[in-house]
């Protein structure tokens, strides 16, 4: 009954695929985690999403991809190319996304002392809020008119830092971005988004989210598991928290940890 997380697929089907074969899970007795980001970009994002809705025992948190598919399926944005025009034109793809909609941000398994999300856990959370505020976006995703609103106001990247008084869509954008985007912060909680090369590359003053001074979620039982940040090529100067984005769909590594050991299975594209 191990757990395998798995890093960003966003379409890498074959890949996906191969990398269960290397594992050998038990897909009725073994659970696997995705770290979001399940579509887009790569050339099979609906091969992916029909595969994962029907595992029988899987966890699975969103990304900023996956808010993309939600954007263009409720008609939010229209950009004059995408790579999801296969999911949108299938005749379940109502079902798919509604699945993906129900999706939260944040998993957490104590017994095994992990929390599982896309981007990262903001540095000025502790994991009590961090729960707190993933729920609150989460719920907006559950209600149809409230879901329509909060995917046309989630673009931005303001504001960029964390305020308790945030309100309204302000909260909630934050919120998202936090969860999905994040990459560099400063010692002040403000979020830089430009940036998506390695540490290193940042504009002066920002840093890794996980290097944070004082960072709430370290060193305790509770370690992050997450993607998204295919620069950092799965290192990160910290022992509590994994990077399991390989860049699969840049033509790099699938990677999956079994959370029990850390031992790491990886395809290359
Ligand atoms: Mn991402």
């Amino acid at each position: 009954m191990a757990i395998y997380c798995i890093g960003d697929v966003q379409g890498c089907y074959r890949e996906l695929q191969k990398l269960l074969d290397v594992i050998g899970p038990s897909l009725k007795s073994d659970t696997l985690w995705f770290v979001g980001d399940l579509v887009n970009r790569g050339p099979d994002s609906l091969a992916v999403l029909r595969f994962v809705k029907e595992l029988p025992r899987k966890v699975v948190v969103l990304g900023n991809h996956d808010f993309h598919l939600l954007a263009l399926f409720h008609n939010i944005i229209h950009p004059a190319q995408h790579t999801l025009h296969e999911v949108l034109a299938a005749a379940d793809c109502a079902e798919l996304v509604g699945w993906l909609q129900r999706q939260p941000l944040l998993h957490r398994d104590d017994q095994l002392g992990y929390v599982l999300t896309h981007a990262g856990i903001y540095p000025f959370w502790d994991i009590i809020e961090a729960q707190q505020y993933a729920a609150e976006v989460a719920a907006k995703l559950l209600n149809g008119s409230e879901c329509q609103a909060l995917l046309q106001h989630m673009y931005g990247d303001e504001p960029t830092a964390w305020s308790d008084e945030l309100r309204g869509w302000e909260r909630l954008r934050f919120i998202i971005n936090c969860f999905t985007r994040m990459r560099f912060c400063d010692a002040a909680g403000n979020l830089e988004f430009t940036c998506q090369g390695p540490p290193g590359t940042q504009p002066r003053g920002y840093m890794p989210w996980f290097m944070v001074p004082r960072r709430k979620v370290r060193d305790t039982a509770m370690k992050i598991v997450f993607g998204h940040w295919a620069a950092l090529a799965g290192k990160v100067d910290a022992t509590d928290v994994f990077a399991l984005d390989t860049g699969c769909v840049w033509g790099n590594y699938l990677t999956a940890m079994r959370l029990q050991d850390n031992e790491l299975f990886q395809v290359k594209c």
